[in-house]
């Protein structure tokens, strides 16, 4: 981008445009944090006006350099920025709005609020994970489609509580060892948190960390714009991730809360305000910006117009089977052949029935969908051969194979589900990656921003009950299907065998609205299911997997993954005592309860008897089942040993299972 001259009185204006609505924003909504805004403008205001690439008018370009506003507490930032570069649909109305229901301007940034957010933060340490996936994307897909279309930057704006999130390290040891030096942090130095001074909780040497993880990194003064877009330059032909500490005033220009924790998060207050509009130089009313200053800012907002003209003319030059491939691929929708190649799997198995772990299974089925989905990123936090994630053909994604379409996140399950949060926002991939259910919890602030922002991010979680055995009650997760279950917008699938697993990922796949754990046993399980039907039977949530035989239904018996076959063979011991059960299988037990009330109460039935297994504790089966339903299952942590004899000790088997229908069949 070329830069038009911008002296520093004209740069203090631009500044002071931005610290002016941060503080009426926050002073009108009574609330919020008007210190980062304050402290952080000069940053903003040189990256907005000297160096990102974007068009305020389409703030969908793909081609556009990215800004993650990491420490989201600082919305009135972005904010302020959308309006005055002119983003269409963000008016100042909408910052007299700040915090209130259903305005484009809530507490923390939502992207699925307000165009121009690229992502949604507050949980701090989110953004800058989540922008090292979208700094892998951005190389994936150039190495795919070429730097005329994809060729482009992502800027963080940090704070001192980003860093200091542990979630911090995991994401800049990734970006450090995949050299992404496309990414350019910004600290936001001001050595204030809300307890007071960092210095009373924290001594790191932020400069030297980044450098010890294969960072570049330097310090400027972050209230001199000609030193920030110098760092800047600089960082842009790094070959690795830069970091500049720009060390900054929090709430810059309040003459009493400047450099304080009172500048931090709360309204400055009507006294306060004056005089820091007064030191600041800023005249006229609440949320008045100098026309001359407007226009300056809408002008930048628009220097980007014709660069993206250009680029769309490049992706109209494409042929046709390119530019499509490209949309397809941009908006995340999969392609038409999945579905028939997951059908042509399922009648493969049909046909030759496998008895493995399902996570077996999702590896089969994975060699089916790899070669129809190019954009399929996966991945594992260190345990591929134990999730099964990586397919035969795969290849790493290395800085020197930036065409890979496997990621090696190490041992970092949080640092993982974070830069598949930033993939899949990036756009153009869709993304799966491994770990053990248990280290569910160590990926689950990302999660739940998955599911807060609509993802669809795959997670593929093996080991996934007591099944694991021997690694015992530290691995064996008991509570953590119920508690995703629990998570709005996330679903839970856990198939039964092979066939379910197929199905389990073109659900998962297909859903182009929120993220799916697929969760999978490690120990090998009976085959089930005998049709390689083209219905996908698991998409309601569940089915009649065996009817009752020879009269009206006494029992029914629901389960998911490794129980339904332990259902399977205690509705046999109760047939052999003369007891009709029929036996429903639940791979998802939140979709069918999300299905309407005539398909649930079919699939659910009448039987006198409900009984329900599941090797996890019984949170979320009354849906089902009703309060008085039986469930055989966990309630306690789990035991390590053999996993049949650990079955046997919790009370997990198909003898159990028909006692308790038959005790309440006894009444
Ligand atoms: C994971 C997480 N923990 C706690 C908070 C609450 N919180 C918001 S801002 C903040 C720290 C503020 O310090 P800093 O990051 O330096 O921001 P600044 O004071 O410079 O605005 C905390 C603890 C949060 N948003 N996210």
């Amino acid at each position: 981008m070329t830069t038009p001259a911008i002296d520093r009185a004209l740069h203090e204006r631009l500044a002071n445009a931005i610290r002016s609505l941060a503080m009426d924003g926050v002073e009108q909504a009574k609330s919020g944090h008007p210190g980062l805004p304050m402290g952080a403008a000069d940053v903003a205001t040189v990256l907005f006006t000297r160096i990102l690439k974007y068009d305020a008018a389409e703030p969908r370009w793909p081609d556009r350099d990215r800004f993650v506003l990491s420490a989201g507490h600082g919305s009135m930032l972005i904010y302020a920025l959308l309006y005055l570069t002119g983003t269409p649909g963000l008016e100042l109305e909408d910052l007299k709005k700040f915090r209130q229901l259903e305005s484009k301007t809530p507490g923390h940034p939502e992207n699925f609020m307000t165009a121009g957010v690229e992502t949604t933060t507050g949980p701090l340490g989110q953004g800058l994970a989540t922008a090292v996936g979208m700094a892998m994307a951005e190389r994936m897909l150039a190495a795919e489609f070429g730097r005329k279309l994809v060729d482009h930057k992502t800027y963080v704006l940090a704070s001192d509580g980003d860093l200091m999130e542990g979630i911090s390290q995991e994401a800049i040891a990734l970006a450090g060892h995949q050299k992404l030096n496309k990414l350019i942090v910004f600290w936001d130095d001001n050595g204030i948190s809300i307890d007071g001074p960092l210095s009373i909780s924290d001594s790191v040497d932020q400069v030297a960390r980044f450098k010890a993880c294969g960072w570049k990194a330097e310090r400027v003064d972050g209230h001199d714009p000609d030193a920030i877009e110098a760092a800047v330059r600089r960082a842009q032909k790094s070959n690795k991730p830069t970091l500049i500490a720009c060390k900054t005033v929090i709430g810059f220009g309040a003459p009493k809360k400047a450099g304080t924790s009172k500048a931090h998060g709360e309204p400055l207050g009507a006294e306060e305000l004056a005089a820091a509009k007064k030191a600041l130089g800023i005249t006229g009313g609440p949320f008045e910006v100098a026309a001359d200053v407007l226009k300056a800012w809408r002008g930048f907002g628009a220097t980007g117009f014709a660069e993206r003209k250009d680029w769309n003319a490049r992706l109209a030059a494409l042929s046709e089977r390119k530019r499509s491939e490209f949309e397809r691929r941009l908006s995340l929708t999969p392609p038409a052949k999945l579905a028939k190649a997951l059908v042509a799997h399922k009648k493969a198995l049909a046909a030759s029935p496998v008895t493995v772990a399902t996570r077996k299974a999702s590896e089969l089925a994975l060699e089916a969908i790899m070669p129809m989905m190019p954009e399929l990123v996966m991945g594992s936090a260190d345990l591929t051969p134990s999730n099964n994630t990586r397919t035969k053909a795969a290849e790493d994604f290395t800085p020197k194979t930036p065409k890979g379409r496997y990621v090696r996140y190490g041992i970092r399950e949080h640092g993982m589900a974070a830069a598949m949060n930033g993939i899949t926002l990036h756009g153009g991939f869709r993304t799966a990656g491994g770990t053990f259910l248990v280290f569910a919890d160590y990926a689950r602030p990302s999660m739940r921003l998955a599911a807060l922002m609509g993802l669809p991010v795959v997670y593929v979680m093996t080991h996934d009950s007591i099944g694991l055995g021997e690694d015992g009650p530290t691995h064996q997760p008991v509570e953590q299907i119920a508690s995703l279950r629990a998570m709005p917008n996330m679903r839970v699938l856990r198939p039964a065998d092979a066939i379910e697993t197929a199905e389990a990922w073109q659900i998962a796949l297909e859903r182009t609205d929120g993220p799916t754990v697929l969760a999978l046993s490690r120990q090998n399980l009976t085959p089930v299911r005998t049709d390689g039907t083209a219905t996908n039977r698991s998409a309601k949530g569940a089915y009649e997997l065996l009817a009752a035989e020879g009269g009206k239904v006494q029992v029914s018996l629901f389960a998911s993954g490794s129980e339904v076959e332990i259902a399977v063979a205690a509705r046999k011991l109760l047939a052999e005592k003369g007891i009709r059960a029929r036996v429903v299988s639940v791979p998802a037990l939140e979709l069918l309860l999300e299905q309407d009330e005539a398909t649930k109460a079919a699939i659910i039935g009448d039987a006198p008897i409900k009984i329900a297994v599941e090797a996890a504790v019984r949170f979320g089966w009354d849906g089902v089942i009703g309060a008085d339903g039986g469930f055989v299952g966990m309630s306690s942590f789990g035991a390590s040993g053999p996993y049949k004899e650990v079955y046997k000790h919790f009370g997990i088997t198909p003898e159990a299972v028909a006692e308790a229908a038959i005790k309440r069949h006894n009444g």
